[in-house]
């Protein structure tokens, strides 16, 4: 705008030099009159962008807006997962024990048992002629050979009927001054204080005479028959059977043969009673010097539990 001015300008100073000059040489006429206004000049140029104007302060915080409504309740949780298994609690503390209960009643007495089958039959034993024993002793009066025999049931002195035996002459040494003739002896142990069990040692009393070795017990003895080659021997009826005396540190003098034993009067003085009880039987060979270097066989028709030489050697 202002550079369209100055040129507007600039021609009309122009154009008033001009006409000052032709003037100069006649007489100034009169005035002329005022021309016309002149046409409107065309549009000036538009004028440069001005600077970006600085940036406006910030404004002031509104004021605070109205409380909102309360909202709607929210829906349910799902179920939570199961916790882990706890630790094991501590053992109670044990309870107070009981009252004992009272007694009942007996039962009744039940049927008896079934009948059961008979048992298979048993071994045939070794025949009779089988079963001797040898007993030989080198000195008597410092051993006795013996086979003994365990009765299963004891039996009463009044109940032994009948005692058989076969004896042999095996061998017989010469022993200057001796007889030594006798056969086996014999030798019934009896329960005399009625316990149940033999308690003598009858072979070990035969050389001790010590009461000691009977316990409260007894045994009654055989002599022996006197032997040459071989002789059945029916022991209940020899004569000389003996016992110890009641306080057992002797014989009590018997002599008699075994049928008498039954009689009381015989009893007086020994252990022996109507109750006495026979446990076992031996026959045996030594215990004295009626017996030197002598083997004399033994056979019965019971069966041994035991043979040997006392004292054991
Ligand atoms: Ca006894
Ligand atoms: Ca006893």
């Amino acid at each position: 705008m202002s550079k369209k001015f100055l040129i507007v300008t600039s021609i009309l100073l122009v154009l008033i030099l001009v006409l000052s000059m032709v003037g100069c040489t006649g007489k100034t006429g009169a005035k002329g009159a005022t021309g016309p206004q002149g046409p409107e000049g065309p549009m000036g140029l538009q004028g440069l962008q001005g600077e970006p104007g600085l940036q406006g302060e910030l404004g002031l915080q509104g004021e605070l807006g109205p409380k909102g409504s309360t909202g709607a309740a929210g829906a349910t949780g799902s179920k939570g997962a199961t916790g882990d298994k706890g630790d094991q609690g501590e053992p109670g503390t044990p309870g107070a024990t009981g009252a004992r209960g009272s007694t009942g009643s007996k039962g009744a007495t039940g049927s008896k048992g079934a009948t059961g089958a008979p048992g298979a039959k048993g071994d045939t034993g070794p025949a009779f002629s089988n079963l001797g024993i040898l007993l030989y002793v080198e000195d008597g009066t410092k051993e006795i050979a013996y086979v003994t025999y365990v009765l299963d049931e004891p039996i009463a002195l009044a109940g032994l009927t009948e005692l058989m035996f076969f004896q042999e002459l095996v061998y017989r040494g010469y022993v200057a001054g001796q007889v030594n003739t006798f056969g086996a002896n014999v030798i019934l142990g009896i329960d005399a204080d009625g316990d149940g069990i033999y308690e003598a040692d009858d072979l070990d009393w035969h050389f001790s005479h010590d009461p000691a070795v009977l316990g409260d017990d007894t045994f009654i003895s055989m002599d022996g028959a006197s032997i040459d080659s071989v002789t059945k021997v029916d022991a209940l009826t020899i004569w000389g059977w003996w016992t110890t005396n009641a306080v057992g540190d002797g014989c009590g003098a018997l002599c008699i043969t075994y049928p008498v034993l039954t009689d009381p009067g015989n009893f007086v003085g020994t252990r022996l009673t109507l109750d006495s009880q026979i446990c076992l039987i031996r026959f045996v060979v030594g215990g004295s010097p009626n017996w030197q270097d002598i083997a004399i066989r033994v056979t019965s028709e019971m069966i041994p539990s035991e043979v040997g030489v006392f004292p054991c050697q």
